[in-house]
C-alpha cells in the first residue's frame, strides 16, 4: 500500500530522500525480534549514581491540608486541553481538545476530558434541577436529581467521541498533534440509572418509536434517538469517575449513549419526549449528516466505527533517545463492541505487528495497546489498525475516500500516519 514517493506532510510534503530511509529502515526491523537484545540499548541513563541530598529530602513538606482537592504536580503543568482558535467563532459555540499523548491506560481524568459546547457551559443549582419526560407515555413525569438517585445504580465505562473527531483531516494531513487530531474523545466510568428504568416507570405508549432528549443550556440541543437504542444500554448518568459530573460535562445530569456520536449525549438534560417519528432537529439535519460525492447526505448515522491513533511517539511527543528500547502505545475503540485486535506498522505499511492490548477491555471502551522495539535510529512512518469483536477492520484514509468522497467532515474514522525523524521529531503525514 505504501508509495514512499507520495507522502504528503502537513507542511506541505516530505522529500523522497526521507522517505527511502524510513523504508530501509522498516526492512531492518522486520528481521529484529523485539525483546531480541535488551542488553545493548537497555532504557536506563546509568553515568550518574544518587551522591548527594536532594532538596526535597531536607525539608519537611506541605501537611495534609494544603490542597483539600487534589491537583497535578506542577510539573505536570503542560498536560491541558487545548483548542484551536482559529476552528471556531467563539469560546461558547467551541471545542477543546484531550491531551492523549500525555495520558496511560483507558480512563481520562475529569479535568482532562475534552469539551464541546454549543452554548457555553450551563451553570445549574441541583436543588432547582428539574428532569421531565413527557409525550406516547401513560403518566408523564418531573424528577429531582434525587429522585434519580433512588433507582437502582449502573457503573459502565464507555467512550464518548464527536463525530467531528478528524473532521479536519478529510482533505489531507493537517494539524499536529494526535491531541487536535483526535482528542475529541474521552473515557470515563459513568453512574447513574438505565434510561430504560425510568423509561418504564412513566410507562410507554404502544405506539411509542423515538425518544428526543433535549439540553437545558442555552443551546437547548436535541437530537432523535431510536427507542431500541434507549431501551438498550443508554443512561441517565449524574456521575463520572466516582464524583458528580463537571459542569463541563452536563453538571448535574447528561444522558449517555454508548457507542453513538457524541452529540446525541445531551448535557444539562432537562426533558425526554417521546414520540412515534423522528424530529429531524437541527443536529440531525443540516449538522452531524454527511454530504456524499453525488450530492446526496447520509443521516442518522449515530454508530462510531472502529478506530485507533498512536499516541506515543506522536508530534507532541517525540522520541527523546537516539535509538534503541522504544514503547509504541495507542488507543483503539469501537461503537459497535470490544477492540479484539490492533495491528501496528513502523514501516508505512509492509511489514503490520500485532500490538499487545492491556489493561481491562470493555464493551464500547478505549482500550490501551503497545508495541515495543528496537529502534535503529533511522526514520519511521508509523500507523495503527483496529479490529472489533464484529470483524470490522479500520479502513486506510484512500479506502474511506473512495466510499465517502472529500466533503464530508464527521466520521473520519481512517489510519492515521506519523513520520518520525531521525531526530526523533514526529510529524503528521499521509501516505497513499
Ligand atoms: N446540552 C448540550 N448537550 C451537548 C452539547 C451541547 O452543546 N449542549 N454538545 C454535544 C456534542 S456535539 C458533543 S461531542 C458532546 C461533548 O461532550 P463533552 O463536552 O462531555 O466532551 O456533548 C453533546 N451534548
Ligand atoms: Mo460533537
Amino acid at each position: 500500500m505504501s508509495k514512499p514517493d507520495n507522502i504528503r506532510g502537513h507542511s506541505g510534503g516530505v522529500s523522497r530522500r526521507h522517505i527511502l530511509g524510513a523504508s530501509a529502515a522498516g526492512m531492518a526491523f522486520a528481521a529484529t525480534r523485539v525483546y531480541a537484545n535488551p542488553a545493548g540499548d537497555a532504557p536506563t541513563t546509568p553515568d550518574k549514581a544518587i551522591t548527594e541530598l536532594q532538596d526535597w529530602s531536607q525539608a519537611l513538606g506541605d501537611g495534609v491540608d494544603a490542597k483539600p482537592y487534589g491537583v497535578p504536580s506542577k510539573y505536570e503543568a503542560g498536560v491541558v486541553r487545548r483548542n484551536v482558535e482559529w476552528l471556531t467563532a467563539s469560546p461558547q459555540s467551541s471545542v477543546n481538545f484531550t491531551p492523549l499523548h500525555d495520558l496511560e491506560g483507558i480512563i481520562t481524568p475529569n479535568g482532562l476530558c475534552f469539551e464541546r459546547h454549543h452554548g457555553g457551559v450551563a451553570e445549574i443549582n441541583p436543588a432547582k434541577f428539574r428532569f421531565m419526560i413527557n409525550g406516547l407515555v401513560e403518566k408523564p413525569m418531573v424528577f429531582t436529581i434525587d429522585d434519580l438517585k433512588r433507582f437502582p445504580r449502573e457503573n459502565r465505562i464507555f467512550f464518548l467521541e464527536c463525530a467531528a473527531n478528524s473532521g479536519m483531516e478529510w482533505r489531507g494531513a493537517q494539524l499536529n498533534g494526535c491531541q487536535f487530531t483526535h482528542g475529541m474523545i474521552h473515557n470515563v466510568m459513568y453512574t447513574g440509572v438505565s434510561l430504560k428504568r425510568v423509561l418504564e416507570e412513566a410507562g410507554l405508549k404502544t405506539n411509542a418509536k423515538w425518544v428526543m432528549p433535549e439540553g437545558g443550556d442555552s443551546a437547548a440541543m436535541n437530537r432523535s434517538i431510536p427507542l431500541f437504542k434507549a431501551l438498550d444500554d443508554c443512561m441517565l448518568a449524574y456521575a463520572m469517575n466516582g464524583e458528580a459530573l463537571r459542569p463541563e460535562q452536563g453538571y448535574p445530569l447528561r444522558l449517555v449513549v454508548p457507542g453513538w456520536e457524541g452529540n446525541m449525549w445531551v448535557k444539562w438534560i432537562r426533558r425526554i419526549e417521546v414520540g412515534d417519528m423522528p424530529w429531524h432537529a437541527r443536529e440531525e439535519t443540516s449538522k452531524y449528516t454527511d454530504l456524499m460525492e453525488n450530492g446526496n447526505a447520509r443521516r442518522f448515522t449515530w454508530e462510531m466505527d472502529a478506530k485507533s491513533v498512536i499516541t506515543n511517539p506522536s508530534p507532541q511527543a517525540p522520541i527523546k533517545h537516539k535509538k534503541g528500547f522504544t514503547v509504541l502505545s495507542g488507543v483503539a475503540w469501537s461503537g459497535r463492541g470490544k477492540v479484539s485486535r490492533v495491528d501496528v506498522t513502523i514501516d508505512g505499511g509492509k511489514n503490520w505487528h500485532t500490538a499487545r492490548l492491556d489493561g481491562p477491555s470493555f464493551d464500547k471502551s478505549m482500550h490501551r495497546f503497545y508495541y515495543e522495539f528496537d529502534w535503529n535510529g533511522e526514520p519511521l512512518l508509523l500507523q495503527s489498525r483496529a479490529i472489533d469483536s464484529t470483524g470490522y477492520v479500520q479502513p486506510t484514509k484512500d479506502e474511506l475516500r473512495q466510499v465517502r468522497g472529500y466533503n464530508s467532515i464527521y466520521h473520519n474514522n481512517a489510519i492515521q500516519t506519523w513520520h518520525v525523524k531521525a531526530n526523533g521529531e514526529v510529524e503528521n503525514v499521509e501516505i497513499s
